[in-house]
């Protein structure tokens, strides 16, 4: 027998359960804000921030194509002129249908505001009346979110001075930082300039001593952040072994140096977690700023070979591709050091996260972490996580109506499990971090 009741149940269940949210881009407010008048503020929030969320560029120059407002027009207005530019045809003028369009009108509603609204001046008064500090809580009892996972991106120099600057820049019991580390693996010898300049005896061929000295280096972004995990993202033609791919440049066999001789050996020391976000390919549309990305099918074996190869370390994996998904279910059911990660960006739609979740279930039971917001606006978690939270108990409530269709007893309780394993304590666990 089936329960009647059974997707109101898990609904709520899912939307009860506080979430560790893996992956983001939002500051804690120690960081400065978006509107605390310095203009260099991490923390971003409000909604000017919201509407000019680089998903919404992307979409607004579909509407309002170059030929008609040149790129480097759109750049040369204030943000306050393009968050109107972009509510005035991807808000007013057409249906707000898309999923990033959507998600402004969620998180409006949620903070008790109207979003029929054809100007913004109503958000803007009512976001000028909060506190940043305070509505970081707001936002995350609105999200039921409990800890929010950053991303410190020690190779930016700004957010590097900040960090030398404040000893305890990451105590915000809120956030959690994580060290980001691209240039190291996708481009060593930009990344060796910048640790030269900064005092490590590093050199663009890696050799022995410049090894110890990149692994220092790391060690102490590890000591001074104490991160949750470390991170990078790759693009699509991620090869390990690189030497598998013929003709493959010198470049690629410094970057795995970098990757398998100091990032990986220092993890497994540390006791970290690796991530990597594979399949992105930065710039492909240089005009559109950061907005410019793409994404590329990428090579799962070569996940599986670094599984293979370093069972000492344990990798977080989140593909950009949608074709890599399935064969990295398949990788992660051979490796338990591997655990899949979120929908990732052009996959951060109902749709497509009800059909990957609906996989991970299929072939690894609860043993995966459904989705991360990668929020990079404050308020986003909210949207990000309210219509995420509705996809996953889609799926979940066909499954357990599976279990029930099969014979097995299906109580609040194994729901309530279930859910807190895959919104919270499989990224605890894997990050070992309570
Ligand atoms: O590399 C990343 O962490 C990406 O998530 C971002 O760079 C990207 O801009 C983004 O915000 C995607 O959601
Ligand atoms: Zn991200």
């Amino acid at each position: 027998m089936t329960d009647p009741n059974l997707s109101a149940t898990v609904h709520r269940i899912v939307a009860d359960q506080p979430v560790t949210d893996l992956h983001t881009h939002c500051f804690a407010p120690r960081f400065g804000h978006s509107t605390d008048g310095t203009g260099r503020g991490l923390m971003l929030w409000g909604i000017d921030e919201l509407v000019t969320y680089h998903y919404l560029i992307a979409e607004v120059f579909r509407v309002v194509t170059p030929d008609k407002l040149p790129y480097d027009h759109f750049w040369k207005m204030s943000q306050t002129q393009r968050a109107d530019h972009i509510w005035k045809h991807l808000f007013v003028d057409r249906t707000p249908i898309s999923e990033a369009c959507r998600g402004v009108l969620t998180t409006l509603s949620k903070l008790g505001l109207d979003p029929n609204e054809k100007t913004l001046d109503p958000y803007r008064k009512w976001f000028a009346d909060q506190d940043a500090d305070a509505h970081v809580d707001k936002v995350m009892q609105i999200a039921n979110v409990d800890s929010i996972t950053m991303t410190n991106e020690v190779f930016d120099e700004h957010e590097r001075q900040l960090w030398l600057d404040n000893p305890s820049l990451g105590d915000d019991p809120r956030f959690r930082p994580v060290v980001r580390i691209d240039p190291m693996v996708c481009d060593w010898p930009d990344a060796s300039e910048k640790l030269s300049a900064w005092g490590y005896q590093v050199n663009s061929d890696l050799t022995a001593g410049a090894i110890d000295e990149a692994k220092r280096f790391l060690n102490d972004w590890i000591d001074r952040t104490r991160p949750a995990y470390v991170a990078a993202s790759l693009p699509p033609t991620f090869m390990y072994p690189a030497s598998s791919v013929k003709n493959s440049p010198a470049s690629r066999a410094t970057n795995e140096t970098a990757l398998t001789q100091v990032v990986l050996p220092v993890l497994e020391d540390r006791g970290l977690s690796f991530a990597m976000m594979i399949g992105v390919h930065r710039g492909a549309n240089p005009s559109l700023r950061s907005a410019a990305d793409i994404s590329g099918k990428a090579d799962t074996q070569a996940v599986a070979n670094l599984c293979a190869a370093f069972p000492g370390n344990r990798f977080l994996v989140t593909m950009l591709s949608l074709e890599n998904q399935h064969e990295l279910c398949v990788a992660a059911r051979k490796f338990g050091n591997l655990m899949p990660f979120g929908c990732w960006w052009f996959l951060n739609n109902p749709s497509i996260i009800e059909s990957m979740t609906r996989m991970r279930l299929e072939m690894l039971g609860t043993g995966f972490i459904p989705q991360h917001s990668d929020a990079r606006i404050l308020d986003q978690l909210i949207y990000k996580w309210d219509h995420s939270r509705r996809a996953i108990a889609n799926v979940l409530t066909e499954k357990y109506d599976g279990l029930a269709r099969a014979g097995y007893r299906v109580t609040e309780h194994t729901i309530r499990s279930d859910v807190q394993r895959l919104l919270r304590d499989n990224t605890r666990a894997f990050c070992q971090t309570r």
